[in-house]
């Protein structure tokens, strides 16, 4: 028998991500806020998307944008106040639209009352809830580096000793072996769902259980630091299950890890069908392609058969038993369009296209970064001075005073891959600043904002913007984008990503969908490239495609970045 696939509205759902900072300034100080995403939510209905993800929004030092939390029930200054943030959760479920919020409980700020305790003194009833070590040999108790540079531990002062920071020294880590620890972290969770919100973005929750003993770590050939090597640590299914059983399994959310190193085996734990865990994880493996010596700092171009390979293979090993997020951009990584598409004047709006279809027609949750729907690429941050981000100022001083990279070497690669390309502001119409603030924004505004922005868009039924929004509402009306099952086609092809998806035959019946199957063809060259439909969707009907196609020959010429989805079966 075939078993049915269950359904939940979490894989029915598409998910937009707000990064508030940059989203939308109400009061003209140059920083996005809540009201100001308030006053956008119609935009977003119009889009259609069904979820919310806020990146963090709580109060903050702001050493990393909110991601070092020092007071997790109360709304950061910038952003507004706890009547803002009603306001805005009432407005969202008005809209029919839920709200997941941001949970970085790997660490919190150093400004957090808890460190401020621990850090007092070795007897402090909070000394434990975070990871202190003694020295070694006059320096750090290991080789462990941090994300944003520089040793993972930093030595206080007031007791002679070091705490480990994997981010950030204004990051903290907290010492999740440490009962006391998860129990404040699922009081505060229990807190938010009550008032209503409807999941959360877990941050980099696959490093809060630490190797027992903190063991140093083999230096890479050239490196500066070892890798701390945390990710899916040995009691981290443990505390997600604990996490599950008093909090999450009590309410109806969505949740989604986000799982820096985690492997498809992990994930499978992770995210389970049975739903022990969390619903979904974000997984790194086809946007770390091509990292090269430095990590992400490379100007090489991502490899698309290894991207092709990494993205099959976690849709077919996931199928069944664990359930996917699809992303191609977020908060940390570049634009998309940029990285994976073409954001020169001739080919920008039609890859964008591109990369939505090829997103959103494969198996998982699909989310859309703020502006992807615009197709809204890097930004040409004219000097280091421009940067804001933490990550890339410090990798900057970092690799350039070491002599790992020259000065415009590195400028190179931030440009192509600094986080700072996701955050400048919402391009929301022509006038001064793109319509997002009256003021000086924290961030440069993209130039090209006058080509490039919602308005505009609103107003071409050919726009990038029209072209997810009818993504999005396929999506509610063809069961088979996301329960149907997945097959590569053509897996050696040099420009085309073709894969089927078909629903079960169980499935199908109860969508009154029988035999219903869609071929997705996705050029990701610009290369014009025959390619001769399988003959099973000889008589098949255009779904949806970025170019005006009206019949498709069995031979087709397949356009530069041409997305084209055939639909078999489903009539009356
Ligand atoms: O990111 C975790 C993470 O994996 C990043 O270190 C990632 O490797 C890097 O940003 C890519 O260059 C999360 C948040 O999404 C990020 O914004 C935070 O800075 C970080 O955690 C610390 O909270
Ligand atoms: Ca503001």
């Amino acid at each position: 028998m075939v078993m049915k696939m269950q359904k939940n509205w979490w894989k029915e759902a598409v998910v937009y991500q707000i990064y508030p900072r940059s989203f939308m300034d109400s009061n003209g100080d140059g920083i996005g806020d809540l009201n100001g995403i308030t006053s956008k939510l119609d935009y977003l209905k119009e889009l259609g998307v069904d979820v919310i993800w806020l990146s963090p929004v709580y109060q903050s030092p702001n050493d990393d944008n909110g991601y070092d939390i020092s007071n997790y029930q109360a709304i950061m200054k910038e952003f507004g106040t706890m009547e803002d943030f009603d306001r805005m959760l009432a407005g969202i479920h008005e809209r029919g639209m839920r709200l997941v919020m941001d949970l970085v409980v790997n660490h919190t700020s150093d400004e957090h009352p808890w460190f401020v305790e621990s850090r007092s003194s070795k007897e402090n009833p909070y000394r434990d809830y975070y990871i202190w070590r003694e020295g070694k040999d006059g320096g750090a108790p290991n080789n462990w580096g941090s994300c944003f540079s520089g040793s993972a531990w930093q030595y206080d002062e007031a007791t002679d000793m070091y705490y480990l920071h994997l981010f950030s020294k204004k990051q903290p880590d907290l010492n999740w072996d440490n009962p006391k620890v998860r129990g404040e972290v699922f009081s505060m969770m229990d807190w938010w769902c009550r008032k209503g919100i409807d999941g959360f973005r877990m941050d980099v929750i696959s490093l809060i259980s630490k190797k027992p003993g903190l063991p140093e770590t083999k230096l890479p050939e050239g490196a500066l630091y070892g890798d701390p090597g945390c990710a899916n640590g040995p009691h981290v299914h443990e505390y997600l299950q604990e996490m599950n059983r008093e909090v999450l399994s009590r309410y109806d959310l969505m949740t989604v890890g986000e799982c820096a190193g985690v492997t498809i085996e992990e994930a499978k734990k992770y995210a389970s069908l049975d739903g022990k865990e969390l619903n979904m994880v974000f997984q790194f493996e086809h946007v770390e392609l091509g990292d090269g010596s430095l990590g992400k700092w490379t100007d090489k171009r991502f490899p698309f058969r290894e991207f092709r390979q990494v993205m099959s293979s976690w849709q077919r090993e996931l199928s069944g038993k664990a359930w996917n997020s699809l992303f191609l951009g977020n908060h940390d990584q570049p634009r998309s369009v940029s990285r994976f598409g073409n954001d020169g004047p001739g080919y920008r709006e039609i890859s964008a296209k591109m990369l939505g279809t090829f997103l959103h027609m494969m198996q998982g949750t699909p989310y859309v970064y703020q502006g992807e729907e615009l197709g809204m690429t890097n930004c040409p941050f004219p000097g280091m001075e421009a940067f804001r981000d933490i990550e890339s100022i410090n990798a900057f001083n970092e690799l350039t005073g070491a002599g790992k990279a020259a000065p415009e070497d590195m400028m190179r690669y931030l440009l192509l891959r600094s986080r700072d390309n996701a955050r400048t502001p919402m391009q929301w119409d022509g006038s001064e600043n793109a319509g997002f603030t009256k003021g000086e924004p924290w961030i440069m505004v993209n130039p090209n904002y006058q080509e490039i922005n919602a308005e505009r868009e609103l107003a071409d039924e050919n726009s990038v913007f029209h072209y997810y929004k009818k993504l999005i509402a396929l999506r509610k009306q063809e069961k088979v984008m996301v329960y149907g099952s997945y097959e590569l086609l053509e897996p050696e092809h040099e420009s085309l990503y073709v894969y089927t998806r078909t629903l079960q035959e169980a499935d199908s019946q109860e969508e009154k969908c029988q035999g219903c199957s869609l071929l997705v063809i996705c050029n990701f060259t610009e290369r014009e490239t025959p390619y001769e439909i399988p003959e099973q969707f000889a008589a098949a009907e255009i779904l949806i495609g970025n170019y005006q196609r009206r019949e498709v020959p069995e031979n087709i010429m397949v356009q530069p970045y041409e997305a084209l989805v055939l639909k078999m079966g489903g009539k009356e």
